[in-house]
């Protein structure tokens, strides 16, 4: 039986990728002539700290959980350069697309890329150091280059997290979509308002293109129920890149 399956998967160049300049060697390894997966959304993203937080949301009680943050956020390899502080996101999308991503990527430490799968991808990685406030070394840092989404179905939460609907080619969404009927606000602290208030942010309006499963997300939270998400992770995408977003105003 063909096991084989079309999926989608995400990809992000992180800032050690780009600081160092290996962004065409990660782009050469996943071309569609190496691993026969095409593209299916690409976007230069400032990454805020409501998106960071939720992209690695499984690492938040994880003793190298900050510095996670602060190496998405280009703030390690960009310390003086704000404007410098990017990741592209990928998707890509074809037969056993995570599985072939993965093989790449290869293991997520670097030092056991080199020792276990030279060529891979991460085993250009680094390791540093992770200190706590009085410099005692905690543990490690892990520099290594991109993240590949590790499942079909965390490839579905990663790629709704880092890209709208409308980032993607219709016919290559690969997530139902619903189209918005009314206008959401959020503020920083207090999540979904019920209308404009001072220190909001309008995140969808009528007409504009939603995963279908924001909308329900949002629809649950209006009732005071729970839902499947938390509200940052509904409106960190259609807020990327946005001044007030990466400041922190909101
Ligand atoms: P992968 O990125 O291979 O899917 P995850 O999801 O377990 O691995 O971890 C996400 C990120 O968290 C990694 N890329 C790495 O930077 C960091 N990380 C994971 N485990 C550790 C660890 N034991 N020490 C330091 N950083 C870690």
């Amino acid at each position: 039986m063909d096991k084989q399956r079309t999926e989608q998967s995400l990809v992000l160049i992180k800032p050690d990728a780009l600081r160092n300049s290996l962004t065409g060697y990660v782009l050469s390894h996943l071309s569609e002539y190496h691993t026969g997966l095409r593209y299916a959304g690409a976007k230069i993203v400032h990454v805020s700290q409501m998106l960071a937080e939720e992209h690695y949301a499984e690492h938040r009680d994880k003793v190298f959980f900050s510095s996670l943050i602060d190496f998405i956020m280009g703030r390690i390899h960009y310390p003086d350069e704000p404007g410098g502080r990017r990741v592209i996101a990928l998707v890509y999308q074809g037969l056993d697309a995570t599985k072939k991503i993965r093989d790449i990527a290869g293991p997520t430490n670097p030092l056991v890329a080199r020792d276990s799968k030279p060529g891979c991808i991460r085993s250009l990685g680094t390791l540093a150091p992770l200190k706590d406030s009085e410099g005692n070394v905690i543990g490690e840092r892990m520099d290594n280059l991109i993240h590949a989404s590790a499942t079909v179905a965390e490839a579905e939460r990663e790629i709704k997290l880092w890209f709208a609907p409308h980032d993607i080619p219709p016919g290559m969404r690969a997530y139902p979509i619903e189209v918005s009927q009314d206008y959401y606000y959020y503020e920083r602290g207090g999540g979904l308002c019920a209308g404009r208030e001072p220190g909001s942010i309008c995140f969808l309006t009528p007409n504009a293109r939603a995963w279908k499963s924001d909308l329900e997300v949002i629809r649950l939270l209006q009732k005071g129920m729970t839902a499947r998400s938390t509200i940052e992770a509904v409106v960190a995408k259609y807020l990327i890149n946005y001044n007030e977003v990466i400041s922190g105003s909101i």
